[in-house]
């Protein structure tokens, strides 16, 4: 059943001239673009994106980079999308993350890995809504 996630090209990826290649490789895969935004977000703002890691050590380190320069959020749409994104993302650490995933050809580290996206449908659904407003969905 079609599903909606949420996703953001992160400040990494940005700035080596990433983003249109790896916006590619989700619509090769058969995502619809819901919606997509190019923003910059303050540490705060970053990190209450990233509440659930804030006990962390990497917390600091995490939210700082993804204050760090313009990222694009977006929501995507497909069969399967969360499961299927994540799939397509490859793992967190790029190291060992499969040939051919978004993370294995455009990430350089564990802490600068190119691309989020969401976990679980919940929280999705928060991811959408902290970046999103309902007329921006349809
Ligand atoms: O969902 P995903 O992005 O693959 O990883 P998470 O475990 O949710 O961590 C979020 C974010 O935190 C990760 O993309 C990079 C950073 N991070 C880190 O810098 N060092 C770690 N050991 C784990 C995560
Ligand atoms: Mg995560």
């Amino acid at each position: 059943m079609s599903q909606r996630t949420f996703s953001i090209i992160k400040p990494d990826a940005v700035k080596k001239g990433h983003a249109g290649a790896i916006l590619a490789e989700i619509e090769k895969a058969g995502f619809k673009i819901v919606s997509i935004k190019k923003v910059s977000i303050s540490k705060a703002q970053a990190e209450g994106f990233y509440y659930v890691h804030k006990e962390r050590p990497f917390f600091g380190e995490l939210t700082e980079f993804m204050s760090s320069g313009p990222i694009f959020p977006m929501v995507l749409e497909k069969d399967n999308a969360i499961a299927d994104l994540r799939k397509l993302m490859g793992a967190t650490n790029p190291a060992q993350a499969e040939e051919g995933t978004i993370r294995k050809k455009f990430a350089a580290s564990i802490g600068e890995n190119a691309i989020h996206g969401s976990d679980a449908e919940e929280t999705a659904a928060f991811e959408i809504g902290y970046f999103f407003a309902g007329y921006e969905l349809k």
